[in-house]
């Protein structure tokens, strides 16, 4: 066979290993990290699977900032536990997405570098105890919205993981809704610190949910492979519309003058987003995106010498059984 015709059987086999991914997608039928798939898909996975386990993670710096702060036991045991759910979230995005090739101290490394993103939402300073609320609320409540269709995402490994992860943070939405619920019902001074909350986290969770779909630059293709189920702004409208009936329940107000019923479209109108702001924190200048990376990288470094012990112990261990075996 000449090299052209080599060249010419490479490009109908892989047209036709393309054909029949195309084929298995519109099917409904989950990928496997052995199955074939097109470099481009393996690549978008690992990005946004990637950014969402580092999410989790770097997420847990601000509500751990108040563990030891908490107002009650009953209070540190459950944030203490969400905290640690956040943190096996994030272990098992980390799985999957090893699936797709790419290691884990990649994975780290592009995070501490600062070649990866994670949520801006994460951002953002924790500044009473009432943040906790709006964070279980507001952020979890977004992170429910986004999460549920992408358990039904394409990728195996990943809608597998979404499951689990969606009914922690179903629990988490609602911890925190309680704590914000107790607040509005409390003294005055209670109230206005839950309201203060509202008011600070409420643009940046519509935020989280990412740019407009006209400035989305990956929805159309990851729509076409099932990796994403739903818009960016269908998942904002959904949270908008979800959120609007509890705040007025607790009697909190959405701190959004344009806010209104649009009868027409059985939604909420909402007003315009600061993007000029997302995308400054997007790209490193947020309140607390120094910080965070800080906490983060001296972690890593203090965390060495157990690795390191962990390594040497492994290490031991099986040279003695191999000597044994001998
Ligand atoms: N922050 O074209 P798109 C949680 C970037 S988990 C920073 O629309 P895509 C649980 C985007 O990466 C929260 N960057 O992108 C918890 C892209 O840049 P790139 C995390 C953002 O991927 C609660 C560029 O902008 N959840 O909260 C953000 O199609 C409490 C263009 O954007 C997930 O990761 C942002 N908000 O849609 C934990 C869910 N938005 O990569 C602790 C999975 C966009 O080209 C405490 N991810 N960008 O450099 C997704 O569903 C999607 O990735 C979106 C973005 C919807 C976030």
């Amino acid at each position: 066979m000449s090299e052209e015709q080599i060249k010419n059987s490479w490009t109908e086999h892989s047209r036709s290993l393309e054909k029949e991914f195309d084929a298995r997608i519109a099917r409904d039928e989950k990928i496997e990290p052995k199955d074939w798939m097109p470099e481009k898909y393996r690549q978008t996975h690992i990005r946004q699977m990637s950014q969402h386990a580092h999410s989790e993670i770097v997420g847990m710096l601000p509500e751990g900032n108040w563990i030891t702060r908490a107002p009650s036991l009953r209070r540190k045991v459950a944030l203490l536990a969400k905290v640690q759910d956040e943190a096996g979230h994030g272990l098992y995005l980390y799985s999957a997405t090893e699936t797709l090739g790419i290691s884990r101290d990649e994975m780290y490394e592009q995070l501490h570098t600062g070649k990866a993103k994670y949520s801006s939402i994460f951002n953002y300073p924790t500044l009473t105890w009432a943040d906790m609320g709006a964070i279980g609320w507001l952020v979890d409540g977004a992170a429910i919205i986004n999460q549920v269709p992408l358990c039904n995402t394409s990728y195996g490994p990943y809608a597998r993981a979404m499951i689990r992860v969606c009914k922690e943070e179903s629990f988490h939405q609602r911890q925190g809704y309680e704590i914000m619920m107790k607040l509005a019902n409390g003294t005055p001074e209670q109230k206005e610190m839950a309201q203060d909350a509202l008011n600070r986290w409420w643009w940046p969770s519509l935020m989280m949910l990412g740019p407009t779909d006209d400035k989305s630059v990956h929805t159309a293709q990851s729509m076409k492979w099932k990796l994403k189920r739903k818009t960016n702004d269908e998942l904002r409208q959904q949270f908008i519309d979800q959120t609007v009936p509890q705040a007025d329940l607790i009697g909190l107000t959405i701190p959004d003058p344009d806010l209104k019923w649009n009868e027409e479209r059985g939604s909420y109108d909402f007003g315009e987003i600061d993007w000029d702001e997302f995308w400054q924190v997007v790209k490193g200048h947020g309140p607390m995106n120094k910080a965070r990376m800080k906490a983060r990288v001296d972690a890593w470094e203090r965390g060495e010498w157990v690795r390191n012990a962990a390594m040497a112990h492994a290490e031991k261990k099986a040279n003695r059984k191999q000597k044994q075996a001998v």
